[in-house]
């Protein structure tokens, strides 16, 4: 029988849910084209629901967010933005975008919203290449006495390039807990303009705004980059914007991470980046919970250079995913949103101090957000062995480099934990005391394994105790068991 007559024919009618019949209808017709696909899927959603997902990076969207993905609106090409398409029959794709950028007005109080980047990292290229063109290439189009690009000479159009890949930017390290497309060498962010990192302080490895001041009047940047993906701290954007103005820079905040807690009202006045800067990027689906996907938030000013993310960066957008950024930003628009957001805040304070009665440093000392950063060297492992040993007991974090990580980035000295899908689950404080204690056994029984060639302790193999695992396996299902995901698609 398939998935669905089954269900139905075991509920009554009042039983029934709408979204587990759509989910388990599709599951159904996948299978009929591509088993292993639907397998794959009803395979991650027990494995989703049988390890505590504690990275800091990820959640768990809403079904209503899910099924405006999976739709016919994958099938439509949309170039160009609302009412302003290189495509016939938009209309509703234009509905579309526009709900997801109103949503996105309203919820972050801004000027102007752009939903179209399919990630975070795209959403950074289109706002770097809009503050390029917004500053340096219109006004020497100007100089020339011309209207557009166009217009120009080769020779005319080879200058402006020049100066163009010649700007400056300023973003936090990868060392420090920066991003990659802040300016990492290894990234396209340092290779179209001149990248300089500035790092958090040595000691408390927390932001020293002065010493970033006097960096920025050094270096004179067109761009600064305020913003993370592995530091548990807020960030002052009065600050920050000082330190722009006091260069002419323009200030750039990228808020991916904490974007959650920004809607939800939990970081206000000099921590909430809109009233301060000039461009906001984000991705849609860590703290947030919509679809994976990015978009860009700017002042008017920079409107049309964002707007104008496809040709500059961007091909078609995809209007699916558009659809369920809409029902998300809709979503997080409420009072629920903004009392789940305190409660990442809170769970992720409550399971911060049970590490740190326990003796494990966190790095920074503590967290502000919604992640910490654990520091193994009590424990003698590298993050690659922690986190390998953890996934074997049903707990999913992922590996990050401390500041200064002595390890470098592949093995890690540390592990990045997040709270925000396990407080979508409704999670609380006991539960954070309990996985606290969990992690604080799995690592505390874990040793670094031999490398048979040299017989040196390993950096990736890890052994830990089999009867330690089997007890946080179970310690683990006893507390999922009161937090089922998705309880309503009987799988
Ligand atoms: N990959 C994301 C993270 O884990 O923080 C950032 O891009």
């Amino acid at each position: 029988m398939s998935r669905l007559k089954k269900y139905l024919s075991s509920k009554t009618s009042n039983q029934q849910n709408s979204a587990a019949i759509a989910y388990l209808a599709a599951l159904d017709h996948i299978e009929t084209v591509s088993p292993t696909i639907s397998s794959s899927i009803i395979q991650e959603l027990q494995d989703e629901r049988s390890h505590l997902k504690l990275i800091a990076s990820e959640n768990f969207s809403s079904l209503a967010v899910q099924l405006a993905m999976g739709n016919l609106l994958t099938d439509k090409y949309a170039e160009g933005y609302a009412h302003h398409r290189f495509y016939a029959g938009c209309d509703n794709i234009d509905s579309i975008e526009e709900t997801a950028s109103q949503e996105l007005i309203q919820l972050f109080g801004c000027e102007h919203a752009y939903v179209q980047p399919h990630s975070g990292a795209d959403a950074n290229l289109v706002a770097l290449w809009a503050i390029l063109i917004h500053k340096i290439q219109n006004p020497e189009i100007e100089k020339f006495g011309k209207k557009t690009l166009d217009e120009l000479t080769p020779e005319e159009y080879e200058k402006i390039r020049q100066l163009l890949v010649n700007q400056k930017l300023m973003g936090m390290s990868l060392n420090s807990g920066g991003h990659l497309t802040h300016g990492y060498r290894h990234n396209i962010s340092s290779k179209m303009m001149r990248s300089v990192l500035y790092d958090v302080d040595p000691k408390t490895e927390i932001l020293d705004y002065s010493v970033l001041a006097k960096q920025v009047q050094q270096e004179r940047p067109t761009i600064l980059i305020a913003g993370y993906s592995a530091h548990p701290r807020r960030l002052n954007f009065a600050k920050m914007r000082e330190i722009a103005d006091s260069v002419g820079a323009t200030l750039m905040v990228d808020m991916a991470h904490f974007a959650g807690l920004v809607a939800g009202k939990v970081f206000q006045g000099e921590f909430d980046p809109i009233p301060y800067a000039d461009i906001v990027t984000s991705t849609t689906h860590k703290t947030l919970r919509g679809p994976r996907g990015g978009f860009v938030l700017c002042k008017q000013s920079f409107s049309e250079a964002i707007n104008k993310g496809c040709p500059s960066v961007l091909g078609g957008p995809l209007p699916n995913v558009m659809a369920a950024k809409a029902v998300a930003f809709k979503e997080a628009n409420s009072l629920n949103f903004k009392q789940y957001s305190q409660k990442i805040v809170d769970n992720a304070q409550s399971l911060a101090n049970c590490f740190l009665q326990n003796d494990i440093r966190l790095v920074t000392g503590g967290t502000e957000n919604h992640l910490m950063i654990l520091d193994l060297s009590k424990f003698g492992l590298t993050g690659r062995q922690a986190e390998t040993a953890l996934r074997e007991a049903h707990i999913t974090v992922n590996r990050n480099a401390i500041p200064n990580d002595l390890q470098g980035p592949w093995y890690t000295s540390g592990i990045r934990l997040g709270t925000a899908a396990l407080t979508t689950l409704g999670m609380g404080k006991d539960e954070m005391n309990e996985i606290a204690s969990v992690i604080f056994s799995v690592l505390s029984n874990s040793k670094p394994g031999i490398v048979q060639k040299t017989g040196q302790p390993s950096k990736a193999s890890v052994i830990t105790d089999s009867t330690i695992i089997n007890e946080a396996k179970a310690r683990v299902k006893n507390l999922l068991i009161h937090f089922p995901l998705y309880p309503e698609i009987e799988i």
